[in-house]
């Protein structure tokens, strides 16, 4: 196998993404983990199953796992394993960090998030939105404090801009304790 060009830092930090991800924890990324997270956020968020939030959700999450199946997927076995997650995600920093922009995989990601969970339709998440969204991801991190961290101009809302660079940073950042980490995998 060719040695990975990604730091210590990245390959532990993608890896909590992808355990993250990995909803019954076989080590592949399949159809059905991205079906369980979906499950999982319509529980946490009340949503009953004909609600249209529901459905979007469900194809949202289906698309999302296309979208990583085909660029990531490269023995088409229909699931993505860890080394296939990590050499996506070393292709697409090398990709993207000339651009200054996060890939369009997480940007994508982030702009299902808003539609997904804005409820007021403001265009932004606000602090109560965000104390939800981490109830989904079953994240420990404190509420308050990490929506602090992430909403750098402090204006109480994180919009879409603000998330493109948040994964920016989470692509592209080797301090663990760099915000766009911690909104993306918490802790690693
Ligand atoms: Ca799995
Ligand atoms: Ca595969
Ligand atoms: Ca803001």
């Amino acid at each position: 196998m060719e040695q990975l060009t990604l730091s210590a830092q990245q390959v532990r930090k993608f890896s909590a993404l992808f355990s993250r991800y990995d909803r019954n924890s076989d080590g592949l990324l399949s159809e059905e983990d991205f079906r369980a997270q979906a499950q999982h956020i319509q529980k946490v968020f009340g949503w009953a199953d004909d609600d249209r939030r529901t459905k979007r959700l469900f194809v949202d999450r289906s698309e999302l796992f296309h979208r990583l199946a085909r660029g990531a997927d490269k023995d088409r076995s229909g699931a993505v394993s860890l080394e296939e997650f990590l050499r996506y995600f070393e292709r697409q920093i090398v990709v993207f960090r000339a651009a200054g922009a996060a890939s369009p995989w997480l940007s994508s990601s982030c702009r299902d998030l808003i539609d997904l969970i804005d409820e007021d339709k403001s265009g932004a998440i606000c602090k109560e939105e965000f104390r939800m969204l981490l109830s989904a991801q079953e994240s420990s991190a404190d509420a308050e404090t990490l929506f602090g961290k992430l909403d750098r101009n402090g204006d109480g809302r994180l919009t879409l801009d603000e998330l493109l660079a948040l994964s920016f940073e989470f692509m592209t950042s080797d301090d663990p304790q760099a915000p766009g980490n911690q909104f993306f995998c918490g802790d690693f």
